[in-house]
């Protein structure tokens, strides 16, 4: 019998431009420090802005075996919480949205302001010092409405970098003065690695996504040029003189376009952003790649703006002139994953009348039940006795190695 190998042993026997080892997507051990690692010791997007419009909303998030509570309190600050009761630790809200007036424990009632302070705690007393027992705040940082938190101690100082470079790129979308159109939750098959690999790259967007790609340059990220015929030389011409043009007309508009990647094991706080063209008409991710909603976002005039995407490690986000499609991932187990996705309209737009639902939502409804099917056959091959480790791409396949070796050196850091 061999020995079991340590999440340590796993990671060094993986060869460089290589899938990772089987047991990384399935043992238990390596889902604790995977949990322990890259959701609660790193930033991670746990909503919006708008899942809490208003003073005394609150939007609760689970993960692994902490839960947090977003509120937006009375001075209109969004602030989250540990969802712990400082008296004997029950939960106060379960996951999911409401609106309060103070946050009240279940258990025994004991009171907490918006602003965490605790407020009232019956029979303990007149000596008791309400002030060392506010719940207890955690790390958040809101950029242009996206709410990142940091669960541990002492957070990534990195994060002022994806702060720096994303605020001049959202704020134009004014996300904070949005409304959350629709949102959608998925359990996928498939550990969270196999989630992320496969949104990073687009070698399986021809093959598997006809909404998608009716709507996305799948060059974006990456192709073979050495393998192209006649006719996908043109199409790669044709590809690189619509994005020379776009980017030049961008430019002249004060749209920043430039790609910004933190993809290396050095960054705590992994992130890519670039104004991607689209394809068609070049407005939205819509079946007909026209806007889905004719309020634009913010001080937007111009619909073709093209696709302010926004990778981390745990999500993918596209910010278009006419709404805004944010995804993130939350492990659940090995095998679990959660993916939750909302898409943000213009907070005057009104139902039925400046968007349609259904169209705004088609794409990545698609594609996501698409990918999760993907994710779910990978998972299973990769369970297999008969699986291993097989080559990556070094065409279209350069992020996903990446992201696997992002992995490891994170891990090395924090010394699994
Ligand atoms: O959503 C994304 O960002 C990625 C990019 C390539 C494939 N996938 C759609
Ligand atoms: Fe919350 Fe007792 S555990 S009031
Ligand atoms: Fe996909």
């Amino acid at each position: 019998m061999s020995k079991v190998k340590s999440h340590a042993e796993l990671l060094r026997s993986r060869q460089p431009g290589y899938t990772m080892p089987s047991e990384l997507f399935s043992r238990q051990d390596v889902f604790e420090n995977d949990v322990d690692v890259f959701f609660h010791k790193h930033w991670i997007l746990v909503g919006v802005s708008a899942d809490v419009p208003e003073p005394g909303d609150v939007s609760t998030v689970d993960i692994g075996k902490s839960s947090v509570i977003i509120v937006r309190d009375e001075d209109n600050e969004v602030r989250t919480f540990r969802n712990v009761c400082r008296h004997r630790g029950a939960r106060i809200k379960e996951a999911g949205k409401a609106t309060i007036g103070k946050l009240v424990c279940p258990y025994h009632q004991w009171t907490y302001e918006l602003n965490g302070d605790l407020l009232h705690a019956a029979q303990m007393g007149k000596d008791f010092d309400h002030k060392c027992k506010g719940l207890k705040s955690v790390h958040t940082k809101v950029v242009g409405g996206l709410v990142f938190i940091c669960l541990a101690n002492e957070a990534p100082a990195d994060i002022a970098t994806l702060e720096e470079t994303m605020l001049p790129r959202l704020a134009p979308y004014q996300l904070e003065n949005t409304k959350i159109a629709y949102e959608a939750e998925i359990i996928e098959n498939g550990n969270w690695k196999l989630v992320m690999e496969n949104n990073r790259e687009c070698y399986h967007c021809a093959g598997t996504h006809p909404e998608l790609t009716t709507t996305f340059l799948a060059e974006d990220f990456g192709y073979c040029e050495e393998e192209l015929d006649e006719a996908g030389q043109q199409s790669l011409a044709s590809y690189r003189k619509k994005n020379a043009d776009y980017k030049a007309s961008w430019e002249k508009d004060g749209l920043i376009c430039e790609p910004v990647e933190k993809l290396t094991p050095d960054v705590a706080t992994l992130f890519r952003t670039q104004r991607l063209v689209m394809a068609g008409h070049g407005e939205s991710q819509t079946p007909d790649t026209k806007v889905a909603c004719t309020k634009l976002l913010g001080n937007a005039t111009r619909k073709d703006q093209g696709d302010t995407h926004l990778w981390t490690h745990s999500g993918w986000n596209h910010v278009m002139s006419d709404h805004a499609v944010v995804s993130y991932l939350i492990p659940l187990s090995p095998d679990k994953t959660l993916v939750r996705t909302k898409w943000l309209v213009n907070a005057d737009a009104v139902e039925g009348v400046d968007y349609d639902v259904n169209n705004l939502i088609s794409v990545w409804t698609a594609t996501n039940a698409q990918d999760a099917a993907l994710v779910a056959i990978n998972h299973s091959g990769t369970q297999d006795p008969g699986y291993e480790p097989g080559p990556y791409s070094k065409f279209s396949e350069q992020y996903v190695e990446g992201f696997a070796n992002w992995y490891t050196g994170r891990l090395e850091a924090h010394n699994i």
